[in-house]
């Protein structure tokens, strides 16, 4: 039996569409023994798979995985675009903060991308807003789908490896992806105006090829509204996701989460304000949610 190697590029409904070259995506099957092993067969798994007589395929076996992300639910990616839009709906600095806990703990950089920029209404907020992240070490975009700002420069930032997009539902994420892709027409929902929220008009993952790329693909993804930090997460270990803690003076206590401890240097930096106190703030905030599930699950 021959086999062919491939991504699965989209599945719904027992179905999986694997890509297996640039011309040929395949409907497959999976094998019963495959899906008592793996609970789930995910967006990105790199497959073997046969060709039966009548054009379709059967996936005979996964390969191990790497990077996985429980939302948007897709594996194997490099990079994760955090889209925000500048309103419609309002931007969440929490939810990015904790998108871009989750990107790093799975080992997948993490790329700040402003869409809507054209509703831009407060330069001086962007600014201060922008500045913080890239101070610590995120890189910032601002771009719009609806007047192709910033459009070429993000295509040159995904021309390598799987980028997948996330963020709330409305943000622009299928928007941006038809500017990349213009043959794609990705649906397009509206935002409510009552709600100032999206309809979640993308309702699967799907990866697709960003053409004149290096090899570049791109997901795009249901868009979210809640997304919590994974059940295992630690306390001690969320001070790692934050960069500009490491340039920190050095605290006095090994292990100092740079909450109540005396003699922090996560807080002088604060103070002096080489970190940004509303990004400490909403640190704090993280921090706590983690001790309480904590406390609750000892
Ligand atoms: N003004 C403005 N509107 C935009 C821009 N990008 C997208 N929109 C509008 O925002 C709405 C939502 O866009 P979508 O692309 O469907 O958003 P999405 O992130 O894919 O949403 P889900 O699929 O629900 O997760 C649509 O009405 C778009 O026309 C932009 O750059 N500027
Ligand atoms: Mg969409
Ligand atoms: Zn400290």
């Amino acid at each position: 039996m021959e086999l062919r190697q491939g991504i699965v590029v989209s599945g719904y409904g027992g179905f999986y569409q694997v890509r297996v070259d640039a011309a040929q995506i395949v409907n497959c099957k999976a094998r019963g023994r495959l899906k008592q092993q793996f609970s789930k067969i995910y967006v990105g798994d790199r497959v073997e798979i046969s060709l039966l007589p009548d054009g379709s395929g059967m996936i005979e076996k996964i390969h191990p995985r790497r990077r996985l992300l429980p939302r948007p639910n897709i594996v194997n990616v490099d990079q994760m675009l955090l889209v925000l839009a500048w309103k419609m709906p309002a931007f969440d600095l929490l939810l990015l903060d904790r998108m871009l806990v989750i990107a790093q703990k799975a080992g997948i950089k993490p790329l700040i991308c402003f869409n809507k920029i054209d509703l831009l209404d407060d330069a001086e907020q962007y600014h201060k807003i922008t500045q913080a992240y890239q101070r610590a070490g995120f890189p910032v975009m601002a771009v719009s789908a609806a007047d192709n700002t910033g459009i070429e420069e993000l295509r040159a930032v995904l021309s390598h490896g799987t980028t997948v997009l996330a963020g709330q539902s409305g943000v622009g994420k299928s928007s941006l992806l038809n500017r990349l892709l213009p043959d794609e027409n990705a649906e397009v929902g509206a935002v409510s105006d009552r709600l100032r929220r999206g309809k979640h008009t993308t309702r699967y993952t799907r990866i697709l090829p960003l053409p004149g790329s290096e090899g570049g693909f791109i997901a795009d993804t249901p868009g979210f509204f809640i997304i919590e930090l994974p059940a295992d997460f630690t306390a001690a270990e969320l001070p790692c996701y934050y960069p500009e803690f490491a340039a920190a003076p050095p605290c006095r206590f090994e292990g100092c989460l740079h909450c109540q401890e005396p003699d922090c240097g996560v807080k002088d930096a604060v103070a002096a304000g080489s970190i940004d106190e509303e990004r400490y703030q909403r640190y704090l905030r993280l921090l706590a949610e983690i001790q309480e599930r904590e406390v609750q699950y000892r």
